[in-house]
């Protein structure tokens, strides 16, 4: 999959050079391609802001060098849709995450300062996407994140062992707890069960921690999702042992 990126700092994209997302760009899963406006300016200074007009704090991308910019990305890979990063978009998720996968590419437009010409979105932009609640300075950090969580996604790219399939989130769920030696930590000691060999039990106590979690950490998953009627009886467990272990622990107190 082809990654264009339209930004004022493509020197932060090294990031991407570690870890899964630096493995796909190294083999043929992915391909990063940067686009900076600056080198599309014409004036001596290399200006790259402009005043927002009605006045009031802050600056506005200069329109003229984002446009040059966004239209050479675009030349270069014509099937790819223009994908706008701002606090203002569609909440980015796992979903979103799947079916951008099954793209050949797509163009990110990291903006800066108060944002771009709202004509550049009306004209320019496919899409508008934001990672989450809160304000960062630029798009750049969102453009990293849906790389990465795009490209874990890719064929060939996860070996057998950290499939994605696996993964929180892909089956609506959070994670169970993960252990590693030794089988003793300060007096903690790993749940017997994952020591047993048993398969069957290790699944069915990893799937009830993971419908545990979810209903004490993020109970709106659990709305968005029918359970089995083995989860169900494995939730409905998790439920009274906890119901138990927290009424035990208020008698103490
Ligand atoms: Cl996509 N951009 C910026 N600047 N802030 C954000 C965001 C994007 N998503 C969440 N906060």
């Amino acid at each position: 999959m082809r990654f264009d990126v339209i930004t004022l700092f493509p020197e932060m994209f090294c990031a991407m050079e570690s870890g899964v997302t630096g493995k796909a760009l190294q083999g043929a899963q992915a391909e990063l391609h940067l686009w900076n406006p600056r080198d599309y300016t014409e004036d001596v200074h290399r200006t790259v802001d402009d005043r927002p007009y009605g006045g009031g704090p802050g600056m506005v991308m200069k329109v003229e060098p984002l446009k040059q910019a966004l239209e050479a990305a675009r030349e270069a890979t014509p099937k790819s849709r223009v994908i706008h990063l701002t606090p203002q978009g569609q909440r980015f998720d796992q979903r979103a995450a799947r079916e951008m996968a099954a793209r050949e590419g797509i163009i990110l437009l990291a903006g800066r300062y108060e944002g771009i010409d709202e004509r550049l979105v009306e004209c320019c932009v496919d899409e508008e996407w934001s990672i989450g609640d809160y304000v960062l300075s630029g798009g750049e950090l969102a453009a990293m994140v849906i790389m990465d969580a795009v490209t874990r996604l890719l064929p060939g790219v996860l070996g057998h062992e950290e499939s994605a399939l696996q993964d929180s989130y892909m089956n609506g769920l959070l994670d169970f707890p993960q252990y590693t030696r030794p089988d003793e930590l300060q007096g903690r000691e790993v749940p017997q069960v994952l020591l047993s060999g048993d398969h069957e039990a290790i699944r069915r106590w990893r799937l009830k921690q993971a419908l545990g979690r979810t209903w004490i950490r993020r109970p709106d998953l659990l709305e968005q999702r029918q359970l089995s009627d083995e989860e169900r009886q494995l939730l409905e467990e998790f439920i009274r042992t906890h119901q138990g272990a927290s009424a035990s622990s208020q008698e103490e107190a």
